[in-house]
């Protein structure tokens, strides 16, 4: 599992290389980064119940067929499955997010997912719509808690929507 720091360090061993500009920005960047990422964290953590029940709540509005009669969210234990799925998407984004890599949602998360999610038919679209509707509610809550940065929280969501995305195909 890498986070930042880490994945430069990898890429530039490979190669034998001193870190250069480029890889000195990198570093600048996270650095510079840190303690907006960590604010928002800690709002996750603090609201991340909240934080998954009205994604739910808004995505089965937006997507009612999942909990009718035959959708992928009906029976007590999907619809509890999809509310346990969603926190597993928000806890590991907030990993992601305070590591600025996305490798732990590879490794933890994404590996295998397609095969479960196959085999099982849950339908990857509104998936990716729970997990965009959670990175909203995450920018509206850090707005609230007055954080002005917040360019750190699309990256994990994104790419767990672009993983998720390309295993529908
Ligand atoms: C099921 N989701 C599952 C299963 C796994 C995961 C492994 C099958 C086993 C089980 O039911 O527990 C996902 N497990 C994970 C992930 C990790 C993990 C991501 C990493 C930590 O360990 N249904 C919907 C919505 C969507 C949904 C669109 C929620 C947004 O209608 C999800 N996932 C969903 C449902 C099931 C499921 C309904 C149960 C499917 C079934 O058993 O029929």
């Amino acid at each position: 599992m890498r986070d930042a720091v880490t994945s430069l360090i990898k890429n530039y061993d490979l190669n034998g290389r001193y870190f250069d500009r480029d890889a000195m920005e990198q570093l600048k960047s996270y650095f510079n980064s840190a303690s907006a990422r960590l604010a928002i964290a800690a709002v996750i953590n603090a609201n991340a119940a909240s934080i998954v029940k009205a994604s739910g709540v808004q995505l089965f509005e937006e997507v009612p067929e999942l909990i009718r009669a035959g959708g992928n969210a009906y029976t007590t234990r999907r619809y509890s499955a999809c509310l346990r799925d969603l926190d597993y998407y928000l806890r590991y984004a907030s990993y992601a997010l305070v590591a600025g890599d996305t490798d732990v949602l590879d490794e933890r998360v994404l590996q295998g997912l397609r095969e479960t999610y196959n085999s099982l038919a849950v339908s990857i679209g509104p998936t990716v719509r729970g997990v965009a509707i959670m990175k909203d509610l995450v920018k509206a809550k850090a707005l609230e808690s007055g954080i002005s940065d917040l360019s750190s929280i699309d990256e994990p969501f994104d790419h767990i929507c672009a993983e998720l995305g390309e295993i529908s195909l």
